[in-house]
């Protein structure tokens, strides 16, 4: 199908908000016959939507495929601005590599970067971020605040609350946050966060936020090394997930609430956070570049940094590192 017609069909289902488009209304749409249109609903069929037709009604998208391309990402999506320029691809080396690129480009705040597969996806200090092909979601947002570059972390944190949230709604889970950028369930990875800067001397041209999240993966997907230690939301759920609608639920809540960071600082976000944090007042080691710091954590400050007390008393402050929670 053309990808023009393709796109005004899946705008007017979007439109549509689930309801029923009339075949009247697509032929005047995409001005064809409405034999034309039988077709262009055929050949949606064959690329994976489930469609229902009712005599004098219309069509209506039942289910989509699990594809994140551009217009099934599109196709319900209720930001105001996150998420309306999409960059797909099927295969990339890393989507923060392509996004930051872009940033230097000028693209504008909002734009994503999705793909299918990364072959050389990125952790922190150059870890490796395991992504396989169409099972997972592999995401960078570009976004361009207007905030001094101390507070940067706090977008991590943010995050963390977005996908939290989105996760919950959809799947009815309760994953938790592990400081700074993890989100587990039952004990295991599910998600990763990665976020890089472009910034000179105090200005920040632009935040990249690397979301890595685990969806359709079965345990035998897993490579060895992180089998124990990762899961998806199909083995905690036990059920397929669509990616491109949790996409469009972490843009949504993403949306609001770093429309009220903007407005309100990070306070409000912070309250969320710790809701959701597992770390807190517990006994953690964290492993920092520069050293070990065993303590109880004792919570974040308004920046977002971690603050550890170890047995001494002292209070340190924590911006960067692996946290281990002691049993
Ligand atoms: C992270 O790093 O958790 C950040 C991951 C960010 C990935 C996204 S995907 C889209 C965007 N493009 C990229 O290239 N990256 C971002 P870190 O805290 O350093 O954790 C990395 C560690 O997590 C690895 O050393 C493994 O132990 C583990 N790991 C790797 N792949 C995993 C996976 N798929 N699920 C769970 N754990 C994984």
């Amino acid at each position: 199908m053309q990808s023009e017609i393709r796109r005004k069909l899946l705008e007017a289902f979007r439109d549509a908000k689930g309801g029923y488009v009339s075949g009247q209304k697509i032929s005047e749409l995409l001005g064809c016959s409405r034999t034309a249109v039988w077709k262009h609903i055929e050949e949606l069929r064959k690329e994976g939507y489930e469609l229902e037709a009712i005599r004098k009604k219309g069509y209506r998208i039942v289910k989509m495929p699990d594809k994140i391309s551009d217009n099934e990402i599109r196709l319900g999506l209720e930001t105001n601005r996150l998420g309306h320029d999409i960059y797909y691809y099927d295969q990339v080396d890393s989507t923060q590599t392509i996004a930051q690129e872009l940033a230097n480009k000028g693209v504008k705040e909002g734009t994503i970067v999705v793909a299918d597969e990364q072959t050389g996806g990125r952790g922190r200090m150059a870890r490796t971020w395991y992504s396989p092909k169409e099972t997972g979601i592999w995401m960078s947002l570009i976004l361009r605040p207007n905030i001094p570059i101390q507070h940067t972390p706090q977008l991590t944190l943010l995050t963390a609350v977005a996908i939290v949230q989105a996760i919950e709604e959809i799947s009815g889970l309760s994953p938790v946050i592990k400081w700074p950028n993890d989100i587990l369930i039952n004990g295991k990875k599910v998600v990763g966060i990665l976020t890089e800067l472009q910034a000179e001397a105090d200005r920040v041209h632009a935040v990249i936020i690397g979301m890595g999240i685990n969806v359709n993966q079965n345990q035998d997907h897993f490579p060895d090394h992180i089998k124990e230690i990762a899961t998806s939301l199909y083995i905690e759920k036990g059920k397929y997930f669509t990616r491109a609608e949790i996409i469009q639920k972490i843009l949504l809540s993403f949306e609001r609430l770093y429309d009220q960071f903007l407005k309100d600082g990070f306070k409000p976000i912070k309250l969320l956070w710790e809701s959701y944090a597992i770390s807190l007042k517990q006994m953690i080691t964290a492993r920092t570049l520069s050293g070990t710091i065993r303590g109880k954590a004792i919570g974040i400050n308004d920046e977002g940094v971690l603050l550890v007390q170890t047995e001494e008393g002292e209070v340190k402050h924590i911006y960067s590192a692996d946290i281990e929670i002691s049993k």
